[in-house]
């Protein structure tokens, strides 16, 4: 049987939730990140805001030019993370095979539902109808036999459509023209050299052949050749396990004092060992990023045992952290640190189980739930009061701190 795989996406997440926050907002052209004349890019652009050319990544500088009237906030992430968590809920009640991608993007597998909902087909639109009564958000969905299909899918819908890709005949018209850059994970390097062999359409990739591609990309090129069939490459299904969680920062003005950004590397640590704690999840690859004042951005990667202590994932970073800092000798921009190759933690971990060390990590779980984040801190991440606010629920509040993509 073909797999039924719904793509459903949230339109202008934050932006919305801000116009639920503040009704006056409500049609207006919003655009959550930074306010004008701080740094930092645009997270996210209200349907209005991007008559304007405003789009999520833009520098809030060029944002700020291009729409003047705009509204700019800086945004509310505790209120995206309790909306997230409702769109979640709201979603399971469907079926249990839920994947969320991101905060507001998720994908179901109704493949075996068919006994439970006479029409699939109309079940979609019962969704959609749902969601948007219950949370009062508007999304977008993708319907179709493989997750990448679904996700283009619902690119096409957006904002506030459905579109279906029923078969391969269908999935055919609707790649042939779609643009090499559509597809996800296609970044700037593989189009340029995709672009030298002249190949701009889908349909222009067709012509290469599952050698020739591998000999170009390696193992990409296999995902290329099969993505541009619309097939995700291995197993088609949902993982229920999200690949990656990152917390990254741009600093209010860029800083050169290594206890400064040491003290944002634990920050950006202890609020990714919550968000890993609180989806049941270890980590055992921490990636680093450094932003230089000259936009220059690197990232390292590094083993770990599985864990979701702050402690060790802040460490790890470290020790990537401080040679490069001491061979670049420069200011840095911006700071992110991401959690990879996360795996549900074991209930008793024999091999890693360090009993107090848990104890303690609960204890301070539970005291965050009850008290708020700021209730328990490390000394280390307080000289980080120079520079933020900071609240007793959320923690400090970052100038434009970025969430998990
Ligand atoms: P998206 O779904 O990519 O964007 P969106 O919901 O704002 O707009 P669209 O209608 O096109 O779906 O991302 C969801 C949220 O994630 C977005 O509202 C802001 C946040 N985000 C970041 O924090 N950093 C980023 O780089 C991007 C792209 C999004
Ligand atoms: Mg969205």
């Amino acid at each position: 049987m073909r797999p039924f795989i719904v793509h459903i996406d949230i339109d202008a997440f934050f932006a919305s939730v801000e116009a639920i926050l503040n009704p006056s907002l409500k049609g207006k052209p919003v655009v959550v990140g930074a306010l004008p004349g701080e740094r930092g890019v645009v997270a996210s652009a209200s349907y209005e805001a991007r008559r304007y050319g405003l789009k999520a990544g833009m520098p809030i500088g060029k944002a700020k030019k291009l729409c003047p009237h705009c509204i700019f906030l800086r945004g509310h992430f505790s209120h995206y993370e309790e909306f997230s968590n409702r769109f979640h809920k709201l979603l399971l009640n469907f079926t249990p095979i839920v994947e969320m991608a991101s905060l507001d993007e998720a994908y179901l597998d109704l493949t075996d539902c068919s006994l439970l909902y006479p029409s699939l087909h109309d079940v979609v639109f019962t969704i959609k109808n749902k969601i948007e009564a219950e949370l009062k958000l508007s999304v977008s969905i993708g319907v179709s036999y493989t997750k990448l299909l679904a996700k283009l899918a619902t690119k096409r819908a957006k904002p506030g459509g459905i579109k279906f890709i029923k078969d391969e005949n269908e999935a055919r018209e609707f790649l042939r023209d779609l643009d090499i850059s559509e597809i996800p994970g296609v970044g700037s390097k593989m189009i340029e050299i995709l672009r030298r062999l002249n190949i701009k359409k889908v349909e222009e990739l067709w012509q290469l052949s599952l050698d020739s591609l591998i000999s170009i990309f390696g193992k990409t090129g296999e995902y290329l050749y099969f993505a541009a069939r619309g097939l995700n490459h291995g197993v088609i299904g949902i993982k229920p396990i999200q690949k990656s969680i990152s917390r990254e920062t741009t600093f209010p003005r860029d800083i050169t004092d290594p206890d400064l950004i040491r003290a944002h590397i634990y920050y950006l640590s202890d609020r990714l060992s919550v968000a890993l704690k609180r989806d049941g999840l270890k980590t055992s690859r921490v990636e680093l990023k450094l932003r230089f004042s000259d936009f220059n951005t690197i990232t390292r990667r590094k083993k770990i045992i599985p864990t979701e202590d702050p402690l060790s994932i802040y460490r790890t970073a470290l020790e990537m952290f401080l040679p490069l800092f001491e061979k670049e000798k420069r200011a840095l921009r911006l700071v992110g640190v991401a959690a990879k190759e996360l795996q549900k933690a074991p209930l008793l971990d024999l091999y890693t189980f360090n009993e107090k060390r848990e104890r303690i990590l609960n204890a301070i779980m539970r005291v965050r739930t009850r008290y708020g984040f700021s209730s328990v801190m490390a000394g280390r991440e307080l000289i980080l009061k120079r520079l933020y606010p900071l609240k007793r629920k959320e923690g400090f509040i970052l100038k434009t701190a970025s969430l998990t993509r």
